[in-house]
């Protein structure tokens, strides 16, 4: 379905909702386009890059709706590649604490890809954004999510500041092909370090406003609710906004009660910082957190991209747990146990991953 390959753990299938296993991202730096993620909360618009239009409205000199053939000639395009992460990325492991509806993604809701595109900040510059003050910048797509009551078409917003940095894109390529539209083609936003949420596809519309979108999904939901909330009665502004995405590391392979022979052991995972900063270094531990070995990581090919890491652990015969902990440029590191962040719509899942193992 939508091009995916056949081992995708399918949450749902319409609207569809799919990651790969952890094994799946082990190879390369950018994520097969047959493998990177899909979070969808509605069902998936058809629009022809013919018919495509965005609409720049809100707190600009001039206004200005633009094709997909007007952003290619007017404006300089870029590459980068920037992973994205969603906000229920190992929730699976917070439903293992107590229970929370809403799919059971396990490690496959992040994937990166080179996106192409132009940047946001040239548009909003020819659009003559005003910077006065602390605005925030809209985002809209026809896609309707029946999770909001009434049901409610797809949005978010991120601060201005954000939007007028050199790394938020308004994409149409993914890996050197047309951005599928199950990626939110012909044209979405890139947001590279905040929450895969702001990332909004199938862009149709953008708002420069003195607030934060009202959508359902900047408002109400991707917000981290205190443990004894309810979240069925949980009302615009309860609760943590997310934006930046957390310090987080994921063991990739091997997975989580595999059998593997003994001898030397290749593991393999990836780390991944918060909004402008970087991973400093991976730990593993083969002794519950008691004693730590440095992990080795794979050069940084972008600012905004997860950085690889591998180490070789000697496999004794017997029960093997493996558990890791990245630490960030600022010197933050991973909090221990799934327990301490447990959230009723469990977000951000950032606990120190590990790999219960059976060595013979
Ligand atoms: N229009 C629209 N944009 C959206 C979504 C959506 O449902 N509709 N899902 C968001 C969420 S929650 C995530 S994590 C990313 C997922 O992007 P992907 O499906 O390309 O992996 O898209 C974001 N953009
Ligand atoms: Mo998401």
């Amino acid at each position: 379905m939508w091009g995916k390959r056949e081992d995708m753990l399918v949450h749902e299938e319409s609207p569809y909702n799919a990651e790969p296993a952890g094994s799946a991202l082990v190879d390369g730096e950018v994520t097969a386009l047959d493998t990177f993620y899909c979070r969808n909360h509605g069902e998936i618009p058809d629009i022809p890059g013919k018919k495509w239009r965005l609409s720049v409205t809100g707190l600009v000199n001039h206004e200005q709706d633009f094709t997909l053939s007007d952003l290619e000639s007017r404006f300089e395009t870029r590459s980068l590649v920037a992973t994205l992460q969603c906000a229920g990325n190992r929730r699976a492991g917070l439903i293992a604490v107590r229970d929370i509806p809403g799919e059971p993604w396990e490690s496959g809701a992040t994937s990166t890809a080179e996106w192409r595109g132009v940047r946001l900040s040239d548009v909003l510059s020819a659009c003559g954004v005003r910077t006065d003050g602390p605005l925030h910048v809209e985002f809209t797509a026809p896609d309707v999510a029946d999770e909001a009551t009434p049901p409610q078409q797809y949005g978010s917003s991120i601060p201005l500041s954000k939007a007028l940095s050199d790394e938020v894109l308004l994409a149409w390529e993914m890996n050197s092909e047309p951005l599928p539209r199950v990626h939110g083609g012909p044209v979405r936003v890139v947001v590279p370090g905040y929450i895969g949420a702001r990332s909004v596809k199938w862009i149709t519309g953008i708002k420069v406003q003195d607030h934060p979108s009202d959508n359902y999904f900047q408002s109400t939901v991707y917000h981290i609710l205190p443990a004894d909330a309810d979240p069925d009665s949980a009302r615009p502004g309860d609760g943590i906004p997310l934006s930046s995405v957390a310090l987080n590391c994921d063991i990739l392979e091997p997975a989580d009660g595999a059998t593997v022979p003994a001898g030397p052991l290749s593991v393999h995972g990836y780390a991944l910082a918060g909004d402008g900063r970087g991973i400093a270094r991976v730990d593993v531990s083969l002794d519950g957190g008691r004693t730590w070995a440095q992990a080795e990581l794979a050069a940084e090919v972008s600012p905004w991209s997860w950085r690889r890491w591998s180490q070789v652990v000697d496999a004794t015969p017997g029960p093997l747990t493996i558990t890791a902990r990245a630490w960030d440029t600022t010197a933050a590191m991973q909090p221990e146990s799934a327990a301490q962040l447990w959230n009723p719509h469990g977000y951000v899942n950032n606990s120190w991953p590990s790999a219960n193992l059976t060595v013979t």
